[in-house]
């Protein structure tokens, strides 16, 4: 059905939570109208501190959320929940928990809370996620907390679409082992210990420091990541990983930081949709005349692989190919995103 793009944009700004979900909505579903959208949206957003919380399974995310939540509307700001599943392409279903742990904001109209799926997307998280927070920013949220749970690659990318990522550790899951697997280590600006009521909190922020300082070659003035203990389900400590966000904020607006990371994310976002729509289009070719007759010319010996994919790149581009080559040999084409 198609969606009076306009009306609905100004009632999101206006911040009806029908119409930022029927919004986000279309980010799921990639609607063909997502062009208009974000068109329409763009000279709206550019005002949200998007704080990315990542972490293991159980570990205390939508807990941690919540009481987030709270505290930023003791502050009188605003607040969105984007709660990203990247291993499941239905939203709803493996978050349900996570409403009910938020509950107690459903029916505060300063907080919007959404889950969103993210699997079998072409371009999964990494082009639906920052789509779905401009749609939240645009709206006139003040903060946007995306959790996104714990699975291998995904915590990386959502540290990559906020401003200042979280990653959260509990005692005894042996997360800190599992974090230096990850890759976890390289991503956190903030560190929190959760579950600091449990047994082995101090021995698990210990060894997380030791594992941060291990790749210490910080110059004078460069963040250091704090590690805040909490007790999420108690509000202990909530307060002070607040203070610890608004200070990397600040640290981050002081050294110019904030500008070049969402600078940065705006250029993966591109990257993303000009390579998903290149694929596209390269997909489209099966059976397509002009590479039938490349193909014909690479088995009667009058075209290499290479040549001929240079040539059907620069045919979809308008560019010329590149006639270097693949940079680590065969199987590395054309299409595949960096
Ligand atoms: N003891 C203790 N339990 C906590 C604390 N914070 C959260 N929990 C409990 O840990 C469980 C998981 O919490 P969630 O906030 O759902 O964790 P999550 O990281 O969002 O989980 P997923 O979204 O499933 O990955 C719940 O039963 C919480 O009540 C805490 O500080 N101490
Ligand atoms: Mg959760």
């Amino acid at each position: 059905m198609k969606v009076d793009v306009p009306t609905l944009v100004e009632q999101a700004r206006l911040g009806r939570p029908r119409a930022v979900a029927r919004l986000i909505s279309l980010v799921e579903g990639a609607s063909p109208q997502l062009r208009e959208v974000m068109a329409a949206l763009a000279p709206l957003a550019g005002h949200a501190y998007v704080v990315g919380l990542t972490g293991s399974p159980g570990v205390g995310k939508s807990t941690s959320t919540s009481a987030l939540v709270s505290a930023y509307r003791k502050a009188g700001k605003r607040v969105a929940v984007l709660a990203v599943d990247p291993s499941s392409p239905f939203s709803g279903g493996a978050l349900l928990g996570d409403r009910i742990r938020m509950s107690e904001h459903a029916s505060d109209p300063g907080v919007y809370i959404r889950s969103m799926a993210t699997r079998g997307h072409l371009g999964g998280l990494a082009w639906s996620a920052p789509q779905a927070i401009r749609v939240l920013d645009a709206a006139g949220f003040d903060v946007v907390l995306v959790e996104t749970v714990g699975v291998g690659q995904s915590e990386v990318e959502i540290a990559s679409q906020a401003d200042t990522s979280v990653v959260l550790l509990a005692p005894g899951m042996g997360d800190g082992i599992q974090a230096a697997k990850a890759g976890i280590l390289e991503i956190g600006d903030v560190y929190v210990v959760n579950k600091a009521d449990r047994d082995g909190a101090d021995a698990t922020a210990r060894e997380l420091n030791h594992m941060l300082g291990l790749g210490e070659s910080r110059e004078p003035g460069d963040w250091r990541p704090p590690i805040v203990k909490t007790v999420a389900a108690r509000g202990e400590g909530v307060d002070e990983g607040v203070e610890a966000l608004e200070k990397h904020r600040a640290w981050m607006e002081e050294h110019g930081v904030l500008a070049q990371r969402r600078t940065a994310r705006a250029a993966r976002e591109v990257e993303t949709i000009a390579v998903t729509a290149l694929r596209e289009r390269i997909a489209d070719l099966h059976g397509d005349r002009r590479l039938d007759a490349l193909a014909e010319r690479i088995v009667s010996g009058g075209l290499d692989p290479y040549a001929a994919a240079d040539e059907l790149v620069a045919g979809l581009t308008g560019l010329p190919g590149d006639s270097q080559g693949p940079p680590s040999g065969p199987g590395r084409g054309y299409a595949s995103p960096a």
